[in-house]
Formats: C-alpha cells, sequence, structure tokens
C-alpha cells in the first residue's frame, strides 16, 4: 500500500481528474489528501471535493494551496474550466494550505508518504523551504513535469521554475515523467464521455459532466494522460524503466526559462556528477492505458 498525498492543478486539463479517479479505484493506492495549485485553487479543491464525494471518500482533507506561483506571476494561466456552480457548497476539510498539509502528513508518517505532483511544484516548494525536516521525511516525489530529450518549456515547469528548481534541488528521491514520454497516452474525447455515461455510475456520470465542460472550452485534441504515469508508477513500477539523470531547471535565460535541462558527457568521458533525478525514459503506454480504462471508464 503506497500512502500518497495528490497536489494538483486539477480542473484545467482533464487528466488531473480522470487520474485521481485512477489512483481512487487503485487498491495499491492510499490518498492521505489532495492539495491543489493554480489560479483559483479553491475551486480546484472543490472540483477534487466533488470526485472524492461520489465515492464516499469525504473525510480525506483536500487543501486549497498556491493561486500564485513564487515569482508572483503564473507564466502560464488556466483557470479551472470544469468548475461548475452546482459545486459551491461542496466542502473540503482543511483549514491548512497546501503546504501545512503536506507537512502534517509527513510528519504523523514519517518515511512513508509519496507526493504526487501533477502541477506546479509551488505547493511542495513551500513545504520544502517552511519545514526544516520536511525533506528527510518524504519516502518520494513521483511527479510530471518537464521534457528530458529535447527542449520545450513544459507547462508544469514553466508555471512555476523557481519552484520547480527547489525541488529538483531538494535531494528528496524524485522520479520524472517528462512531455516526451506523455503524448502516446490518448483517449478519444466522445468515446471517453460515451464510455462513461454508459458505464452509468456515480463517478462515471460526474466524470463526465467535466469531460463534456473540458471539451466545450475547444482545445480541440483528445484526451491525453500526462497525469496517469505518476499512479501507474505507484501500481507498478515496472510499467516504466528510467534512467538516473542530473537535471537543472532554468530559472533565468530569456529562452529558455522553465525548460529543464539534462546533463550529459558529450565526449565519453565519465561524469563527474551525481545524478538528482530518475527520469522516464519508456513507459508501457497500453498497460497504463488499459488499466486507466477499466479502472477509471468502466468502473
Ligand atoms: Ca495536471
Amino acid at each position: 500500500m503506497n500512502k500518497v498525498i495528490i497536489d494538483t492543478d486539477i480542473g484545467g486539463d482533464i487528466d488531473d481528474v480522470l487520474a485521481i479517479a485512477l489512483a481512487i479505484r487503485s487498491p495499491e493506492i492510499q490518498i492521505e489528501g489532495i492539495t491543489t495549485v493554480g489560479i483559483q485553487s479553491d475551486r480546484r479543491a472543490k472540483i477534487a471535493s466533488g470526485l472524492l464525494q461520489v465515492n464516499n471518500l469525504g473525510h480525506i482533507p483536500i487543501a486549497a494551496g498556491a493561486s500564485i506561483p513564487l515569482c508572483g506571476k503564473w507564466n502560464y494561466e488556466e483557470y479551472p474550466n470544469q468548475y461548475g456552480e452546482e459545486m459551491k457548497d461542496l466542502p473540503y476539510h482543511s483549514d491548512l494550505d497546501g503546504a501545512d498539509l503536506m507537512i502534517r502528513a509527513v510528519n504523523e508518517s514519517p518515511g512513508e508518504i509519496t507526493l504526487i505532483a501533477i502541477g506546479a511544484m509551488t505547493n511542495l516548494a513551500i513545504a520544502i523551504t517552511r519545514s526544516p525536516e520536511f525533506c528527510s521525511k518524504v519516502k518520494e516525489i513521483i511527479l510530471m513535469g518537464g521534457e528530458y530529450n529535447s527542449h520545450y518549456r513544459e507547462c508544469n515547469i514553466v508555471s512555476d521554475p523557481e519552484a520547480a528548481d527547489i525541488v529538483f534541488r531538494s535531494g528528496i528521491p524524485i522520479t520524472a515523467a517528462g512531455l516526451e514520454v506523455c503524448l502516446s497516452l490518448i483517449s478519444d474525447t466522445d468515446a471517453t464521455i460515451d464510455t462513461l455515461i454508459g458505464t452509468g455510475t456515480e463517478q462515471s456520470q460526474f466524470l463526465a459532466k467535466l469531460v463534456k465542460r473540458w471539451k466545450a472550452v475547444g482545445l480541440n485534441r483528445p484526451i491525453i494522460m500526462f497525469d496517469a504515469i505518476p499512479f501507474g508508477i505507484l501500481i507498478k513500477r515496472s510499467m516504466v524503466s528510467t534512467e538516473n539523470k542530473l537535471v537543472h531547471v532554468e530559472t533565468k535565460g530569456d529562452h529558455t526559462r522553465g525548460m529543464t535541462y539534462c546533463m550529459k558527457p558529450h565526449f565519453g568521458e565519465v561524469p563527474q556528477y551525481e545524478p538528482n533525478i530518475q527520469v522516464c525514459i519508456e513507459v508501457n503506454h497500453e498497460a497504463l492505458m488499459e488499466l486507466f480504462a477499466e479502472r477509471t471508464l468502466q468502473s
């Protein structure tokens, strides 16, 4: 059993809520709390609350976390498009902010909590800087973010590069899934809505409504399940293969701010540096999407 805190920008892209639904339906995962990040983090918390309510999991604490990044302005803004007025009275049972909910969880279960980071890493960075013992008490971080074999400013990093930099330098064991291993995790949007409606559970009706709202904002692309990979890793680590790399987050460049930069030897020399991250280089997309369909769409 893996105890997790899920740190999410739920409500922007649709994969967060679908991936958290996968976690809820996975006996390998025990959710100890959910923290939200991004513009209108309180509305995001209410969307998470809606998902927990339809699963009778209203006791799990949710904290509305950082709504601005460390540098004070989002480089990338995405409002929670799946929020609806019917959610306005949904409760979430935590007075803590995102960082303090994480700190409390690792203090209560030192060495046991995996932090799943599927949004900008602002809450994580605040927890790391706020609590001196935090890093030594976290079991590991599994995150979706960055791009490790080409140059691209991936959303979760570019949203708050300073926060990602703090996380990548923290010394906490990190496994990262970059964009390059996510793009084959595709689910047709209309087929997903049809399947969810056909499944007929309270959760599937809730998810169908959210997918329809997301579709209405007009991204005009299929669902890409970026955020399912960290949960797939927890469910079955052999679903991915990884390589140890030293990765820096670029925080200053005119054109490169928010990129992840992998150090690598170019002349066959022995690297003189210590890796800080296990980077996913291959993911069993078929197995993960099968798991997603079985556990999230059809139950
Ligand atoms: Ca996300």
